[in-house]
């Protein structure tokens, strides 16, 4: 008998409700689910995936333990004590920070993990943590945590109430939304114009986004920076700061003023590639519209001055008094509040240690990941010696993989819990693979927080596990298990987890409990525009500073403004050098669903797109292939002419390069391409936040090379 179950599709930040049904332990199929307030049937095509996902024979269904003879299956118990005694044993003899941990994007995606990762980081009492976040999102946390107090307190667009949009380097209509979950990102957009509003995108590519637009303006990777501190110039210069209700929480407003008046419309045109009379309006219609927003995503994190980037969107929001305020840059309060009793991540902190070979700073608890290979590689105390990664794939999602790839064979352990055998886990001594998406219960503990309407929606299992399987929250806390340190930390261990939670034992997480384990709660609870219900009155009561005041002007941002201005006075690139930029695909997830058939239909996607003027003086032709090398390395792939792009800048997308052996991808090996990674150079990042720098890299060749 076919059965229909509405879930959540967690492989995204958009948290679409779907429905699949099944038959017995077989997916039949899945669609969008109408009746889901916040996505209202939408759907894209890796919802659908998720069938092939749950059958895809190259998933691993036991942990497996690499052998000189190849890789052999054995029990959870055998598993996670050969893991727990290996891990014990290098930091008693190396120290606790010789242990690292990798936390990759899905885990943010996954209740059990986003609940005992955590806890099992405490217990490793290691400062060598890392994570995704410092090849995305880190800016924002670091300034939420600079000027609010905390981490996670990310404003998030209003974008259903705005009137008028700024969107710099994201790409929402393929990437379906970041830091801002809202589902049919193209729907939401059209309805700003239709409504007589306006959106501007500012981006080195024309984008599928730039079709929803009203204007599209090109930029010249890595300085948007610039470009904003000029709007901000021009709100002091013109008498446009209007900061409204909260004005008399601000700290630093005239200080911010001062130090940014250097940089006039006219003194960044030149390095932008966007005019001084076009910056002037943007800000004037910035102030001037009924409601605002200014938004910038992956584009302008992961790029020298992202942090910059960051705080002057911030400020911009700020000082036209569209913080907090509807139709602007609003904060939420979701149901189950991360930031509450749940506490599952702390308020956030800089610089309060660095990595051991290159000194880059901490951030809210984290090391930059760009530091990881250099870590294990270099000799000397405090050496890397194992490692631990979680829903990761560094070796395609950081940069110059390759020297990371290398680096991992000098561990004397690497654990991988992940379901495929992928380009970093084929590295490892034992992967621990997670029961699949379908056979675990789901929460959205992090994305609630950033979406635009109140959500909050649970669904259990859609099917039975197969008996003994582990999902991450169990693979982990059972490994917190057999770390612990004393006899009492063992106890709170167990104690937490049957408190707490074996979710697919039937128990719920404590804060979570009256929520759902309420038999009448609907899948749904709320929905409305962001804030909702106490609209008006988040902050000031929501601010985590000490003060209890919003800091405009942090210390640690204010110092690099000085960097900013000295990139004022450096000469604008030489015509003819070439600048390389990533891209997301809406048939892609990262590196790892590109073993999904359905997904990989229609040929090599992995192609560097070039301008025709670039083509022509690089005597390319569409169709060729090219080799395209930077300071770190080089790859072969074709080219795509299009004039979507800015002169003198190339687009790969990331997530590719499955031809390295011992994988066992076998779709994605059909179709490998190249790895945008391979060409990221670990050695620049920004350097307040330590985010790697993904945009913007110099391309040192771009040639033909010979058909294959
Ligand atoms: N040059 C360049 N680099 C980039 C980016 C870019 O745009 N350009 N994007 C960056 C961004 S934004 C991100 S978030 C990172 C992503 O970087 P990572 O998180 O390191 O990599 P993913 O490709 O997301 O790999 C996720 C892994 O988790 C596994 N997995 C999937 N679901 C689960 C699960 O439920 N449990 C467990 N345990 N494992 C699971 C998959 O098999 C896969 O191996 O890459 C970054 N790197
Ligand atoms: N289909 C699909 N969806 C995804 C993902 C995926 O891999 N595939 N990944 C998910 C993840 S982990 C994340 S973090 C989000 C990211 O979500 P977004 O930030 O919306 O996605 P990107 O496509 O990375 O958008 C970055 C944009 O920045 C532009 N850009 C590059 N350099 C610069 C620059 O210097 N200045 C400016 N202004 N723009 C620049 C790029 O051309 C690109 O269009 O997407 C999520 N959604
Ligand atoms: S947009 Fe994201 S959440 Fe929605 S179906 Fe696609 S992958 Fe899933
Ligand atoms: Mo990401």
């Amino acid at each position: 008998m076919a059965r229909t179950q509405p879930i959540t599709c967690p492989l995204c930040e958009a948290c679409c409700g779907l429905l699949v049904t099944v038959d017995g332990d077989r997916v039949q199929h899945v669609e969008g689910d109408p009746l889901d307030p916040h996505s209202q049937g939408y759907l894209c095509p890796k919802g659908v995936a998720l069938k092939d996902l749950q059958e895809d024979p190259d998933r691993l269904r036991q942990p497996m333990r690499r052998t000189p003879t190849g890789w052999e299956s054995l029990s959870w118990n055998e598993a996670l004590d050969a893991v727990a005694g290996r891990i014990r044993a290098i930091q008693a003899e190396h120290g606790d920070d010789s242990v690292a941990v990798y936390l990759g994007n899905p885990s943010v995606h996954n209740l059990g993990a986003l609940l005992y990762g955590p806890e099992l980081l405490r217990g490793l009492r290691t400062r060598q943590r890392y994570s995704a976040t410092s090849v995305d999102q880190l800016p924002h946390m670091l300034v939420a945590h600079l000027v609010f107090g905390h981490q996670l307190l990310m404003p998030v667009p209003d974008i259903d109430r705005t009137d008028w949009m700024l969107i710099l380097g994201a790409n929402p209509s393929v990437s379906n939304g970041s830091l801002m979950t809202a589902p049919g990102m193209d729907r939401r957009l059209k309805a700003i114009v239709a409504r007589g509003g306006r959106v501007e995108l500012i981006d080195p590519r024309r984008t599928e986004t730039a079709r929803h637009v009203t204007r599209h303006h090109f930029i010249r990777p890595g300085t948007d920076a610039l470009l904003l501190a000029a709007m901000v110039q021009v709100l002091f210069a013109e008498d446009l700061v209007s900061i409204g209700r909260l004005a008399p929480h601000v700290d630093g407003v005239a200080a911010v003023g001062q130090a940014l008046s250097p940089f006039s419309p006219e003194a960044v045109a030149p390095h932008t590639g966007i005019a001084a009379d076009t910056i002037r309006d943007l800000a004037r219609d910035l102030a001037g519209a009924r409601t605002a927003v200014v938004y910038g995503r992956f584009g302008v994190s992961t790029q020298g001055f992202g942090s910059l980037c960051q705080w002057l969107i911030l400020l911009l929001n700020l000082l036209t008094g569209r913080l907090d305020a509807p139709g602007g840059a609003m904060l939420t309060t979701p149901a189950v509040d991360p930031l509450g009793a749940l506490k599952l991540a702390g308020r956030g902190g800089h610089g309060r240690w660095k990595t051991r070979v290159r000194g880059l700073p901490e951030a809210n608890g984290e090391l930059p990941v760009a530091a990881l290979a250099e870590e294990i590689r270099s000799p000397g105390a405090g050496r890397v010696r194992a490692l631990l990664t979680v829903a990761g794939n560094p070796v395609l999602s950081t940069p110059d993989g390759r020297a990371l790839d290398a680096a991992l064979d000098d561990l004397d352990l690497l654990v991988s819990v992940d379901p495929y055998l992928n380009e970093t886990s084929r590295k490892a001594h034992f992967i621990l693979p997670p029961v699949g998406i379908l056979e675990r219960p789901h929460y959205d503990l992090a994305f609630n927080l950033l979406a635009v309407r109140n959500r909050a929606r649970w669904n259990d299992a859609v099917l039975q596990p197969a008996p003994g399987a582990l999902d991450d929250g169990q693979i982990l806390s059972r490994l917190h298990e057999r770390l612990a340190r004393s006899p009492r930390e063992r106890l709170e261990v167990l104690a937490r987890r049957r408190l707490g939670v074996d979710l697919r034992e039937g128990a719920t997480v404590r804060p979570l409990g009256s929520l759902i384990q309420n038999e009448d709660l609907p899948h749904f609870l709320v929905e409305g525009p962001v804030g909702s219900e106490r609209v008006e009155s988040v902050f000031p009561d929501r601010l985590a500073t000490r003060d209890g005041r919003i800091h405009a002007a942090p210390d640690l941002l204010m110092a690099d403004v000085v960097r900013l201005e000295a990139a004022l006075k450096v000469d604008h690139p030489a015509e003819g050098s070439l600048l390389l930029i990533g891209r997301r695909q809406l048939r892609s997830n990262n590196s790892w669903m590109h073993n999904a058939a359905r997904l990989m239909k229609g040929g090599d996607r992995c192609t560097l797109l070039v301008h025709p003027d670039d083509a022509r003086a690089h005597g390319l032709a569409d169709g060729d292939r090219a080799r395209l090398a930077t300071a770190v390395g080089e790859v072969e792939v074709p080219i795509e002419i299009s004039d979507s792009m800015m002169r003198g800048v190339l687009s790969l997308p990331h997530g590719f390069g499955h031809d390295r052996k011992g994988s066992r991808l076998r779709v994605a090996q059909e179709t490998p391409g190249a790895s945008l990674n391979d060409l990221t150079d670990a050695s620049v990042v920004d350097p307040v936040a330590g985010t790697a720098v993904l945009n913007g890299v110099p391309v040192t060749r771009l040639e033909r090379a010979a058909p294959r």
